[in-house]
């Protein structure tokens, strides 16, 4: 009991002391709590997901599917997660024997048999011979279980692993700064949809590129020409990206963060600005920096941005 009042002393602190951080002070991000014992950060992730897409969306936050390392640390994470998400009672963890049935390695190559392993009684059992992937239950029994079945999971970032970005004041991510504008963006070169997009930039705490004038889109055209330059391989329309833009709503089109698109023709492909009787519901941009529209499910490289303190961005742009 006493351990546990200590631990959500440690989680308010947490929450409410590092608005900013870097690795000095013990921050990586506001859905991640930060365990001194282990010197680590976690996230039990509350939308149920199969394992491969609880692993990439771990990868996705800069962080890892988590697995214990051993005892102390399976007790250390079970407290927390009693304390903040008592109603999940599995969660995915970083143990698999999808390479060789029956061998239950960990995502980084150690065997279960160096880690943390204790297993439910009867476990591991291979269930109809489709049990690879393993999970974790509140009461600190492991369990394996179908990859494809769809599970919480919990993600882990080491404090010693994390690299604070300073110019764009969060965690590393490849990020650059467009100081003219005051945003950070990224390109992604894998293609997805622009759902997917979307789902991407969130993880990484920001959203698709949305793009206000010229200046920014002579900015995002210039980025996207590496990209044209090294022919991405794969099965996407090539030439443009998504953008945050969309009428997915029904409400007429607006930015991923509700404000209105620009209304300056000369910004949009072909002068045509979108309207609810376009049959595409999602925004892209061309190579050259002119907007456009597209069908949600197309696949397309995309830009994540991260509008930096919006009063400063704007006083830099016009002194
Ligand atoms: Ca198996
Ligand atoms: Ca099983």
């Amino acid at each position: 009991m006493f351990t546990k009042t200590l631990l959500v002393h440690l989680i308010v602190y947490c929450l409410s002391d590092f608005a900013y951080g870097n690795r000095e002070d013990k921050f990586f991000r506001t859905d991640y709590n930060y365990l001194e014992t282990t010197q680590a950060f976690y996230k039990i992730h509350t939308s149920k997901q199969t394992w491969g897409d609880a692993k990439r969306f771990c990868a996705l936050e800069g962080a890892s599917l988590f697995y214990p390392d051993d005892r102390a640390e399976a007790n250390a994470v079970i407290s927390l997660w009693q304390t903040i998400q008592p109603n999940v009672r599995w969660a995915f963890v970083g143990i698999s024997d999808i390479v060789t049935e029956g061998v239950f390695e960990t995502i980084d190559g150690k065997l279960v048999s160096e880690v943390y392993n204790q297993w439910q009684r009867g476990e591991p059992n291979d269930l109809n011979g489709d049990e690879d992937c393993v999970h974790l239950n509140l009461a600190g029994d492991l369990n394996d279980y179908r990859c494809d079945g769809k599970s919480y999971f919990i993600c882990k970032k080491t404090l010693s692993s994390l690299v604070w970005d300073d110019l764009c004041n969060m965690p590393e991510l490849g990020y650059t700064l467009f100081e003219a504008v005051g945003k950070c963006y990224k390109l992604h070169t894998t293609p997805l949809s622009w759902t997917e997009a979307h789902t991407v930039c969130h993880a990484e705490q920001t959203h698709l590129a949305v793009v206000s004038d010229q200046v920014e889109a002579d900015y995002l055209a210039n980025l996207t020409e590496s990209a044209a330059r090294r022919r991405i391989e794969g099965n996407y329309l090539k030439g443009m990206f998504h953008a945050g833009f969309h009428n997915r709503l029904h409400e007429n089109w607006q930015t991923v963060r509700g404000s209105p698109i620009p209304s300056d023709a000369s910004l949009w492909w072909d002068m045509h600005l979108p309207s609810e009787a376009d049959h595409e519901q999602c925004g892209s941009m061309f190579y050259t920096g002119r907007l456009n529209i597209v069908n949600c499910d197309t696949k397309s490289l995309f830009i994540c941005e991260r509008q930096m303190d919006d009063s400063l961005g704007e006083e830099e742009r016009y002194q």
